[in-house]
This record gives C-alpha cells, structure tokens and sequence, in this order.
C-alpha cells in the first residue's frame, strides 16, 4: 500500500524513510512533493498534535490515501517553550533554518549554561480517508550550545547537544540521531498503530 509522507521539508523525509523502514513498514512511501497541486496546508493549530493532524488529513483527504505527518519545533525553557510551534518560521521566512538558528541564538547569548535547556517535540500523526486519525509524541533533551557545531541534519540540529552526549545533533550521524531523537521516537510508536490500521 501507499502512505503518503505529508510534508515538503526534505530533512524530514530523509530521517522519516529511514526511521520506517527501519520500523519495518514495508508500504511504498510518497511525498507531499508528488503532489505539487495541492496546496501547502495552514497550520492554524496551538500544539504540535494539533498541526500534525491537520496536515494529515488535508493529504489524505486530497489524494484518498493513508497520509502520515510530522509537526516538530525545539522548545527552548527560558523562552518559556518558544519557538515551540513557531520553530520553522521563527525569523519571520518559513524554513529559513539559518536565520532561525541565528536569531535564537543571539537571543540567548547573555544566558549562561546551567539555563540553556531545551528539548525537540515531534507529533506524529496518521490520517485515513475516512477520517480516522492517531497522534503520538516524542522529545529529545538537552541543552544549548553557544555557537553551530556540526553538518548533519537540518534545522536546530547545530546548537542541540542532547543529554548524556558531547556532540550536538549536527555532529552524530543520521543513525545515531534517529535511534534518539524526537522523530525516532514518535514515529517508531506510530509505526505498529500504522501497521495494524492498513495490515
Ligand atoms: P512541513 O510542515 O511541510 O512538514 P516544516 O518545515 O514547515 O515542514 P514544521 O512546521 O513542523 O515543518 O517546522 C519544524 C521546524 O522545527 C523545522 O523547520 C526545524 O527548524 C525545526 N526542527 C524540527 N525537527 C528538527 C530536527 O530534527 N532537527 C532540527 N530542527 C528541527
Ligand atoms: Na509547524
């Protein structure tokens, strides 16, 4: 069967197809960019669970297949959780990953180490044509770098150093991060919830 990957952000279809298949799911795994005729979906939802769900179903709705979907951000504490759901868009251009990452960090600088922690937060949803829908949750902990380290991954991952590690995200490899990080954890529990709802 086919299961739509509801998102255009390329980062995350490369950690998602890996993540999956390594889940076992065995389904052939399109992407929103397949689909380039429907338009990109408001995210109008206040949670990550909500703005998943919403881009889960605008897919599955539109092309009549299961869609899965992944809203994510980093939640930073002493920003009191921002840019939380406003990660991708956090300088004011959608998916500027370079400027979301230097504005964060020019906010930060006058906060030292002991309060720079922070954590990624994925949903990841799963939609059927017929409206049913599951959602789950993952985080990854840690604390914030002063400057970028790393060439790996995408977004935040630069100044994320994850608990118990000395490198940031940017710095392990796309194996190590996954078998941590938010993503792998959300969609690994959406793995089996996709395999017993298509078969
Ligand atoms: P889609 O809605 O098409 O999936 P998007 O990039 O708009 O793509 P989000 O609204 O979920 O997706 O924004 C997620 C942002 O959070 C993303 O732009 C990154 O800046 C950040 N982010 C999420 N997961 C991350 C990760 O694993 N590593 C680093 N940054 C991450
Ligand atoms: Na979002």
């Amino acid at each position: 069967t086919r299961l739509i990957l509801a998102t255009r952000n390329t980062g995350k279809i490369t950690e998602l197809r890996a993540i999956l298949a390594d889940a076992g799911l065995s389904h052939e795994l399109v992407g929103a960019d397949a689909y380039p005729e429907i338009p990109d979906v408001k995210e109008t939802g206040v949670t990550f669970a909500e703005n998943a769900l919403l881009k889960a179903h605008v897919l599955a709705q539109a092309t009549g297949l299961p869609a899965v979907a992944d809203d994510s951000g980093l939640c930073v504490e002493v920003l009191g959780g921002a840019p939380g759901i406003f990660s991708a868009r956090w300088a004011g251009r959608h998916g500027d990953d370079q400027a979301n990452l230097d504005l964060l960090l020019a906010q930060l600088s006058d906060i030292d180490d002991p309060h720079r922690a922070a954590y990624f937060a994925c949903a990841a949803a799963l939609a059927l044509p017929d409206g049913t829908e599951r959602v789950v949750e993952g985080r990854l902990t840690g604390t914030l770098r002063h400057a970028p380290a790393g060439t790996h991954g995408f977004g935040y991952d630069p100044i994320l150093q994850p608990d118990g590690e000395t490198r940031t995200c940017a710095e392990l490899t796309p194996a190590e991060k996954n078998a941590i990080s938010h993503r792998g954890k959300a969609f690994r529990a959406l793995a089996p919830i996709v395999q017993e709802l298509l078969g």
